[in-house]
């Protein structure tokens, strides 16, 4: 409009209207941009957030929904899945979060890679894998993030590789061994909690391996630390009910019975 404003006398106004309103845009755009967040934060919700990135058709929609139910597009053409998607897998009672990271790798959706704990790297079984990983790869870097790669192997009923978990997502085969691997790389344990005379309480709280009994009553409530008095452990070991404190070192299905003053 100001290219095409009309420069005689009666015309000034309006360009110098026309001139004050670009300059105004300019200053919002870059404002905009100097304060660019990603487009995508995704709440960490369960026991760890994973990522799920592979090129396009390698099956990363599939997969998200035999391990987590959630119903997303599944499709044969390239880029089904244009916006990230979200779904909880359970595994032995704890929730996990998994997230199908687009294809088009947008630079709003690939910085979820660096603040997730793991990333199921997907190769398609059908195409060649060379290439496959090398473009992975140069994401994950940029990522800074190839110290939580898991390299997964889809479509596995055309063809295996040595050095990854081999899967079909389609037919749901070497799933388990995959969510396996997610719950043991994200480094917890499971601990469940009872009052005496009581079930014990399911799910299980997760916390990190090498937590105490302390760990465990504050994650019930602040105030358990206060008037706690013992705790009991059951296990399969040979001292399980043990009156313990709260320095006691858990292990994963323990069961921590809490007893107050
Ligand atoms: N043979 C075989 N085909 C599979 C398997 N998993 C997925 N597919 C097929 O691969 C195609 C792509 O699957 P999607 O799950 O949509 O793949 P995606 O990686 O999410 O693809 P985009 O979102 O489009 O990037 C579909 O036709 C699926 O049926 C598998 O284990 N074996
Ligand atoms: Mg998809």
């Amino acid at each position: 409009m100001i290219k095409f404003a009309p420069r005689h006398k009666g015309g000034h106004n309006l360009l110098a209207q026309l001139k004050q309103r670009l300059k105004k845009l300019k200053e919002e755009s870059k404002k905009g941009k100097s304060s660019s967040k990603p487009k995508f934060s995704i709440r960490k919700e369960g026991a760890g957030q994973v990522c799920i990135i592979g090129l396009t058709n390698s099956g990363k929609s599939t997969l998200l929904r035999a391990l987590t139910n959630v119903d997303v597009e599944i499709a044969d053409y390239p880029y089904t899945t244009k916006e990230p998607v979200v779904g909880m897998m359970n595994y032995a009672d704890v929730l996990i979060q998994l997230i199908e990271i687009p294809s088009t790798f947008d630079p709003d959706t690939t910085p979820l890679m660096q603040t997730a704990d793991e990333i199921i790297a997907l190769i398609d079984g059908e195409q060649e894998i060379g290439n496959q990983i090398e473009e992975l790869n140069k994401i994950i870097l940029k990522n800074k993030a190839d110290d939580k790669i898991i390299w997964v192997l889809n479509k596995a009923e055309r063809r295996t590789h040595l050095g990854m978990i081999n899967i079909s997502a389609i037919a749901k085969v070497g799933l388990n061994k995959l969510k396996e691997e997610i719950w043991n790389r994200l480094g917890l344990i499971r601990v469940y909690t009872k009052s005496p005379g009581k079930e014990k309480v399911v799910p299980p709280v997760t916390l990190r391996k090498g937590s105490t009994v302390k760990e465990v009553a504050k994650s019930i409530h602040k105030d358990f630390l206060k008037t706690f008095h013992f705790a009991r452990v059951f296990n399969s070991s040979q001292f399980s009910g043990q009156k313990v404190g709260l320095d006691f070192q858990l292990n994963d299905l323990d069961v921590v019975e809490i007893h107050t003053k």
